[in-house]
């Protein structure tokens, strides 16, 4: 180094990573809840209580209901995560921990709403009646997707993290321009909801597709799942002020709700979604919640966060909190429970048969759906694979 080249100013080395002070399992004072975590009702507040009517139509069948969806949906991810271990699956998103506030928000739409997951949303799929054995392809590396999203308004899982939010907020627009909002028909007036997660909305295609609906005012609904990690990563890398109160910036209401209170979560995506269908404009959805297993079966969180945090959100297990709640109503016997458990064994039965069956793709699959229309390029790379492949099958 010449004299003249003024040398670096020595700064401190940059601070590692400190978990954060605060308690990450309280979701402060704005957070709509209607059961605690031992299941036991909250009393009506300033920020319950605009969703108490979702919650007083619940009748007791109902909560039944709910309560099975959660146990199967939790089976489904189970038997997921247990077919990548036996080498049935390359990769399984567990989401373990999120099945509340992904029923409530599947719940809460009705079949016209169309829904534009991530990759995680096993819950908000058995809602809108697509069959899990399906969720199972992409997975096992046997076909890019595995339903038709027009069948169920429930799209493809995307992988490129927030990508789908831009789609969301596109169709919106497309549903405002078809004169699907604000007729007052419930059958057609139609609402969209985008998932996303916390690590989601750092992402540019989020924040843009917030601006889109936010001036289009369409009938969206963000519904972001805060489950405290994106992979490795904590809330703190991720933003400074939490989602629901960024959605101000942006222009549109912004509502943080219990994410493993399924009371809470349908209760609060139904007010958006009516809010949206009828023409309010979108509203953005923030689900307290907790990832408790890995990001994927290709993670091992033990590397990165510490074991006491998992064991306090167990205590907020929304299985268990709706369970309590059912029998402290007296509307879970011990036989129906035991029945309720059957049905599940026999879905696993069911889905890691299909899985084990699924039969592999010709080769000349993946070419086939790159463009709509057939390019010649597309054909001349399909040409030379089958070529090649067939090579091998020469030399035997
Ligand atoms: C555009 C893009 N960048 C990076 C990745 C790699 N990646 C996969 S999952 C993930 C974290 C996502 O976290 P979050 O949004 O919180 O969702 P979660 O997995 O917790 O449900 C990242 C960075 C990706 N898939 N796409
Ligand atoms: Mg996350």
């Amino acid at each position: 180094m010449s004299d003249d080249v003024v040398a670096p100013v020595a700064t401190a080395a940059p601070a590692t990573h400190e978990p954060p002070a605060r308690d990450i399992t309280d979701g402060g004072p704005d957070m709509v809840q209607f059961l605690d975590a031992d299941g036991q009702p909250v009393a009506l507040n300033e920020v319950n209580s605009p969703y108490a009517e979702y919650v007083d139509a619940i009748d007791d069948e109902q909560l039944r209901s709910l309560y099975r969806d959660l146990v199967l949906v939790r089976r489904v991810d189970a038997e997921g995560h247990a077919l990548q271990r036996q080498g049935e699956l390359g990769l399984w998103p567990s989401l373990l921990g999120q099945e509340a506030a992904q029923v409530g928000a599947g719940r809460a739409m009705r079949p016209q709403d169309y829904a534009f997951p991530g990759y995680r949303e096993h819950g908000v799929a058995w809602c809108k009646g697509v069959d899990p054995i399906n969720l199972l392809g992409m997975f096992r590396g046997v076909n890019h997707g595995g339903w038709d999203s027009n069948e169920n308004n429930f799209h493809l899982y995307t992988i490129v993290i927030g990508n789908q939010m831009l789609h969301a907020s596109g169709y919106a627009m497309g549903v405002q321009k078809d004169g699907m909002v604000g007729t007052g028909d419930p059958e057609r007036d139609t609402a969209v909801m985008a998932f996303t997660g916390d690590g989601g909305t750092a992402q540019g295609d989020y924040n843009e597709s917030l601006v889109f609906a936010s001036v289009a005012h369409s009938p969206v609904v963000f519904f972001v799942q805060n489950n405290h990690w994106a992979i490795s990563e904590p809330n703190d890398r991720q933003f400074t002020i939490p989602p629901y109160q960024r959605a101000r910036g942006f222009g549109i209401p912004g509502v943080r709700v219990d994410g493993n209170d399924v009371l809470a979560s349908l209760a609060v995506t139904q007010g958006a979604l009516d809010r949206a269908r009828s023409g309010g404009g979108p509203t953005l959805i923030e689900a307290f919640t907790y990832r408790m297993g890995a990001h994927t079966t290709s993670d091992d969180p033990t590397k990165y966060r510490i074991a006491a945090e998992v064991d306090i959100w167990k205590k907020k297990d929304p299985i268990d909190r709706l369970r309590k709640h059912l029998e402290s109503k007296g509307l879970a016997d011990q036989e129906w429970l035991e029945a309720l458990d059957a049905e599940a064994d026999e879905l696993a039965l069911r889905i890691r048969t299909a899985c084990q069956q699924m039969p592999n793709p010709p080769h000349s699959e993946m070419f086939e759906k790159v463009y709509a229309e057939p390019h010649p390029l597309v054909e001349r790379e399909r040409e030379e694979f089958l070529a090649y492949q067939a090579s091998f099958e020469e030399e035997d």
